[in-house]
């Protein structure tokens, strides 16, 4: 049997969400067209007979600017030391060069896999002068092209990666698909609905802490606290007459009953709390480690 870590890299938007659930052919992490959407690693298994494939989307890499971003930092600094493979990933859309600087600070010691995403937003030659730059780079084992939202060339991908894991036994049970609870999913579908229903400063000024997760036999009975840093931000989140949470307790509450597979009933505060993104004991009980 091979088994080992997948691990994907890269700068944020490239799509690095996108891909972890195109090759796991499930909705695992969320994703936005905003930067700084995933804030912690994520764990996607895919196990067949002949392979465990653990697959890590990780936060995109930036320079941190308060401590939240440092605890995301952390999570891409520990997805680098336990890599058995990494996928870089370049945002075709993007210039080679910029990516490339990024790649070669990671000074990584295992097979990379440079994997150019969003091929269907490019032309023909920019791909193919992209896979070129890099496959001329140093760290590079291998370079090709996918697009993660359509599905293109993710099967083939997935073949290569299973081709260059290391002999080994399997390291999850066969049927767990990821190593986090499934309350830390149902924070982050509410989370992706922030991102997509505000603009701003909003998302990046907002946690999703789960306070109760509780099944009983009709329905989930689900409590979660929308954390803000500013007053005005609550009066955002809430909307005029509540219209705004609303909205998005409607929207939230669609994909938790999906990913579920059962009826949920979703109750959201909005709490304030000055400056959570640079207060440790707030990061660590809204689960940054
Ligand atoms: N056209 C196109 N868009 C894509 C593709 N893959 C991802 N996207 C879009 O790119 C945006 C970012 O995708 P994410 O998967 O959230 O990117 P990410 O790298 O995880 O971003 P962070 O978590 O912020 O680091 C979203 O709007 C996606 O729909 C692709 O192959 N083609
Ligand atoms: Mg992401």
């Amino acid at each position: 049997m091979k088994a080992g870590f997948v691990n994907i890299f890269g700068k944020p938007n490239a799509g690095k969400s996108t891909l972890l659930n195109a090759l796991l052919g499930e909705k695992l992490a969320i994703i936005s067209s905003k930067v700084q959407t995933t804030r912690h690693r994520i764990k996607g298994i895919l196990t067949t007979p002949d392979y465990q494939l653990i697959i890590s989307d990780t936060p995109g890499i930036i320079e941190p600017k308060y401590k939240l971003h440092e605890k995301m930092m952390t999570a891409v600094k520990e997805a680098l030391e336990d890599a058995d493979v990494a996928v870089l990933l370049h945002d075709l859309t993007e210039e080679p060069a910029e990516s490339d600087k990024i790649f070669a600070a990671l000074k990584l010691k295992v097979p990379v896999l440079v994997v150019c995403n969003k091929l269907d937003k490019v032309s023909k030659e920019k791909t193919a002068a992209a896979i070129d730059f890099f496959k001329q780079q140093p760290y590079c084992t291998a370079a090709t092209a996918v697009s993660a939202i359509n599905g293109i060339n993710t099967t083939e991908l997935l073949q290569e990666l299973t081709g260059l894991l290391p002999e080994g036994e399997a390291f999850f049970p066969e049927d767990d698909i990821t190593d986090l609870p499934t309350r830390f999913f149902v924070g982050e579908m509410i989370r992706e609905k922030i991102y997509e229903l505000y603009e701003e400063e909003i998302p990046y000024h907002t946690t999703v802490l789960v306070q109760e997760f509780k099944e009983k036999s009709t329905l989930v009975k689900i409590q979660a606290d929308i954390i803000v840093q500013r007053e005005t931000q609550k009066g955002i989140i809430l909307g005029e007459r509540g219209q705004g949470i609303k909205a998005l307790g409607m929207a939230a509450r669609a994909d938790i009953e999906k990913f579920l597979g059962r009826k949920i009933f979703l109750e959201l505060f909005v709490k304030v709390k000055p400056k959570w993104r640079d207060n440790d004991t707030h990061l660590k009980e809204y689960g940054y480690h």
